[in-house]
């Protein structure tokens, strides 16, 4: 599949998160890509985020996985295809189809889940196939399943630009789904009147565009729409013919929510009695509302309860399945809905069926199997259970990285250490999770691959190649297939192209489907896979998709009307005293695990260290300093971050990222810290409400440098991220060496006759140390005993500089001749705190626009203009850092 350069883009789709923007691909002949939104994809219409924009500058090799591996040694494809084959099949013999399992993810492309929920279900005859869906979109199944008899998404992206409310809860839609946001940003500045709420403990970027926020405690969520269906049936606005009509259970769910009255739900969510009042009254009086959620609705002990919370207040009202109206479950990576369509999740058995006696009957002749999974597998959580205590003796981990997402991440280390034999695909050769595997197959990854993603609104997109694959790097489904063939099941897998599995996948869906079945492809048979334009599932007049379900008010439960789910909201979370709730989850220019946009040196640009988010009032009281580091601890582990003193978050409640692992830092696994208690109903873990201390990590010095080279990390605390020309990164030591010099000198490679510049204050007690090589910075270091103040974007601007400014460099602080952009907040554009600042009070520019005519700032992607009006607001003239 040696694809050469093309003299047209390729359209394509992002491969980050769910909403599944159209892009353009366009390698150039020096071997870089240029990349660009498609004004044709109907998600995006051109539009792409500061990640999306970046895409071009993670393709390359540097860390890549190109070599299947043994044991660490290269080997060849035969030897590793075959050494998966056999000892799954021993591995079977001996203990049984259950002693085996497949732990996949959102990222696989669907073809590739296909193929691997088929050969897990179909032939090796367990369920034991999970994915990192369940951390994600596990409550938002269930609650869909509970109420609509299937898991279906209504709406779409245009019910957001439609409605006249809309409600985002647990969702930062402008660092997570920036150009969902971007559409909803634009909608409101044309229609001033649409009014958005935001649920969430943090005053999110999101919040900027919300005109009341509603800082719920954790897991406030079921007691805020529990009340809000009292509030409605107490103002007379259930819609009755609808209830009546098209729903069954509205009496036990309004009795239950009778006794939460604005008093009672004030007092478990923490928020004041006026704005639950003014949310009530807005959801009340507004005909076209969309609630749109996402993971601080999911990620709950009680998550599923929320969702359907959420969907009884819409079939309440009747706002569903109609242009601007209907709940929305966001989804978070580019292909969750394709892994539920499949049956990428344990409990369901393939093409939204479900392990009933019919389906299990008719998937085993659709297959043409006789040992389909007759029961639902393991979920995750309990996956890695079942692999601790040695019920699972072979696990094969594809695209996903389980050492460092899945909760309690120790002990998910830990079982996998334990387990006799670790499989795992992957395009990265270092990560945490790739460290602990037997076997290493390499993934063709973004760029590469061939097939098809579903986005959050059910559409359809392909992923092109326009990269030849690397080394010996191949498709996932072409891994899964082989060894599938080599375990004995040539018959059932003998794909030549992720055309021929889609076309498959296709037959599935609408085999014998009259129209029970909400999934249903039957309208692509025939499609040409290659030239397929993006398309909402269900398809089943040719190639026509449906824009909204549910408009007729026909569910897909037996007697075709949706259900209420009667919700008793759980008691409101009370840490012990000297206890916080740690909430976690994402920045802006990162995904995930970073082993992909940890590679671009501008993505790293705007947050590049792990840090915990604190009230000021509680940080005073723990003695915690702006900026020093904070250790977060409890029995499941332990964590070094900085601390970022903000008013974003509440008493009570602290937020760290979900990114950081042991690759960019020393002690930044957040999930090491998250107890793996799972919601009840979908088994999804509470990723968001762990309970730890807090406490200073006693600092002697700390530090921060800029280097051509990695330096050896000798020392107590370390972050570090790509930087133009090399690397950055903070430091901290718990004692002082006793020779600072040769420490230097042994960390950086400095040979002891070379020459090093270094500056000591024994006043302050800093220290600089600059070596210049051949002309160009090879590194700076600055030691301090307080947190290290420097502009890190003027040093880091050093490395690629032509002339050093070495005097500068060990004053700390840029000549009078030499701007300091501060802090980039614009990474497409480059543009730093600190020139934004500047336009605003210098040249008093009061709006996004004006900023931008200035400085470009907020110009190409527009994910960063919530912050420039956050700078504009608050006259933010903070210096650099
Ligand atoms: N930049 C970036 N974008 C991404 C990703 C990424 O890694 N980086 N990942 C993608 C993926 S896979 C996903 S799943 C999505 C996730 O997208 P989101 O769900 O929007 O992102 P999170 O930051 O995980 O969490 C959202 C919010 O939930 C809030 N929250 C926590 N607890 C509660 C609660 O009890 N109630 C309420 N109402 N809110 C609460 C948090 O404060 C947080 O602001 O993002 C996708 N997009
Ligand atoms: N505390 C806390 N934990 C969380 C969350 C949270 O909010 N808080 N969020 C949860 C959620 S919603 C999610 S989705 C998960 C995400 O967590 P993970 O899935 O563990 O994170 P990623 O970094 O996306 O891992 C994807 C891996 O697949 C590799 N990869 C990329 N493309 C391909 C490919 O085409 N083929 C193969 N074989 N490999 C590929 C990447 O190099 C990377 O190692 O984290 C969950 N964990
Ligand atoms: S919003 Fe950004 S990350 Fe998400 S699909 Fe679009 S470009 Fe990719
Ligand atoms: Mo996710």
């Amino acid at each position: 599949m040696t694809v050469v350069a093309q003299p047209t883009p390729i359209r394509t789709t992002c491969p980050y998160c769910g909403v599944g923007c159209g892009v353009l691909a366009m390698p150039r002949p020096d071997g870089t890509v240029a990349i660009a939104g498609d004004p044709g994809h109907p998600a995006n219409l051109g539009r792409l985020c500061s990640k999306g924009s970046a895409l071009g500058e993670t393709l390359s090799l540097d860390g890549r996985l190109l070599y299947p591996e043994i044991h660490g040694n290269r080997t060849s494809w035969d030897e590793a295809l075959d050494l998966v084959a056999t000892t799954f099949k021993k591995t079977i013999a001996e203990h049984g189809p259950d002693s085996v399992a497949i732990y996949g993810s959102g990222q696989l492309l669907t073809e590739d889940y296909y193929v691997a929920n088929k050969l897990m279900k179909g032939f090796i005859g367990s369920a034991n196939i999970d994915t990192n869906s369940r951390l994600c979109m596990a409550s938002s199944v269930a609650g869909h399943k509970r109420a609509f008899g299937s898991d279906t998404v209504p709406g779409n992206y245009a019910d957001l630009e439609l409605a006249d409310l809309v409600v985002l809860v647990g969702s930062n839609l402008a660092w997570c789904h920036p150009v969902i946001y971007q559409r909803l940003a634009a909608a409101k500045a044309e229609r001033p009147q649409m009014r958005v709420v935001l649920v969430d403990p943090r005053r999110t970027m999101t919040a900027d565009i919300a005109d009341l926020h509603l800082p719920v405690r954790a897991d406030g969520d079921a007691a805020l729409f529990v009340g809000l269906l009292n509030a409605l049936s107490r103002r007379g606005v259930i819609d009755r013919d609808y209830v009546g009509e098209h729903t069954i259970g509205f009496e036990a769910a309004e009795l239950l929510a009778e006794d939460w009255n604005i008093a009672r739900v004030a007092e478990a969510t923490g928020v004041p009695a006026a704005d639950l009042e003014a949310f009530y009254e807005l959801f009340a009086t507004t005909q076209k509302v969309v609630t749109v959620y996402s993971q601080g609705v999911n990620q709950s002990a009680s998550g599923t309860d929320k969702v359907n919370a959420i969907i009884n207040c819409h079939l309440a009202t009747g706002r569903i399945g109609r242009p601007g109206m209907g709940p929305f479950s966001v989804t978070g990576q580019p292909n969750a809905m394709g892994g539920r369509e499949v049956g990428g999740l344990a409990n369901m058995l393939a093409a939204h069926m479900d392990f009933d006696e019919a389906s299990i009957e008719r998937v085993s002749r659709f297959w043409g199997s006789s040992t389909v999974a007759a029961r639902p597998g393991l979920k995750a959580v309990d996956l890695f259970r079942a692999i601790a205590d040695g019920r699972i003796k072979a696990v094969w981990i594809m695209a996903t990285n389980p050492v460092d997402s899945l909760p309690e991440a120790d002990a998910a280390r830990a079982a996998l250490r334990a387990c006799p034999f670790v499989v795992v695909s992957d395009m990265s050769a270092r990560t945490d999770t790739v460290a602990e595997a037997h076997v290493r197959l390499p993934a063709a990854g973004w760029g590469e691959k061939d097939g098809t993603v579903t986005n959050s609104e059910r559409r359809i997109s392909r992923q092109r190649p326009f990269l030849a694959l690397p080394g010996e790097a191949r498709p996932d489904w072409w891994i899964v297939s082989q060894v599938a063939r080599r375990m004995g099941f040539a018959h059932a897998f003998s794909y030549f192209t992720p055309a021929q599995i889609f076309a498959e996948h296709v037959a599935l869906s609408a085999f014998e489907n009259e129209g029970q079945r909400d999934f249903d492809l039957s309208g692509l048979t025939g499609t040409d896979y290659e030239a397929m334009a993006p398309v909402q599932w269900p398809v089943r007049k040719p190639r026509k998709g449906a824009e909204r379900m549910f408009g007729d008010a026909r569910y897909f439960t037996p007697d075709g009307k949706a259900r209420f789910v009667p919700i008793q909201p759980p008691p409101p979370i009370s840490p012990a005293p000297g206890q916080f709730v740690l909430n976690t989850g994402r920045v802006r220019d990162h995904w995930h695990t970073m082993t992909r946009t940890g590679k671009a040196a501008r993505l790293s640009a705007h947050i590049a260290e792990p840090f915990v988010e604190i009230h000021p009032a509680d940080a005073e009281a723990l003695s915690i300093r702006r900026t020093s580091l904070v250790r977060l601890e409890n029995r499941h582990g332990c964590a070094v971050l900085r601390a970022l003193v903000s008013e974003r978050a509440q008493r009570g409640h602290v937020f760290a990222p979900m990114h950081w692992t042991d690759q960019f830092a020393s002690s930044a696994r957040i999930d090491t810290l998250v107890t793996a208690k799972t919601d009840p109903v979908s088994g999804q873990p509470a990723l968001k409400m762990a309970r730890v201390t807090l406490t200073p990590f006693h600092t002697r010095i700390y530090g921060f440098f800029v280097s051509r080279n990695r330096p050896r990390l000798i020392c107590d605390y370390w972050a570090i991220a790509e930087a133009p020309g090399g690397l950055r990164g903070e430091l901290a030591w718990t004692e002082e060496p006793s020779d600072w010099d040769k420490a230097v000198r042994l960390s950086f490679g400095v040979p002891e006759d070379a020459s090093l510049t270094t500056l000591f204050d024994k006043t302050s007690g800093r220290r600089v140390y600059v070596c210049v090589e051949n002309g160009r910075l090879g590194f700076a270091l600055f030691l301090s005993p307080d947190p290290v103040l420097v502009s890190r974007q003027w040093v880091v601007s050093q490395l690629e500089a032509e002339a050093v400014a070495a005097a500068a460099l060990l004053a700390g602080r840029p000549g009078a001749d030499m701007p300091d952009q501060g802090a980039i907040v614009c990474s497409c554009m480059g543009v730093g705190v600190n020139t934004i600042a500047d336009a605003v009070t210098r040249s008093r520019c009061t709006s996004v626009e004006a900023v931008g005519a200035l400085t470009k700032a907020g110009t190409n992607c527009g994910s960063c203009r919530a912050e420039i009006r956050g700078i504009i607001d608050a006259h933010r003239l903070a210096a650099a850092e």
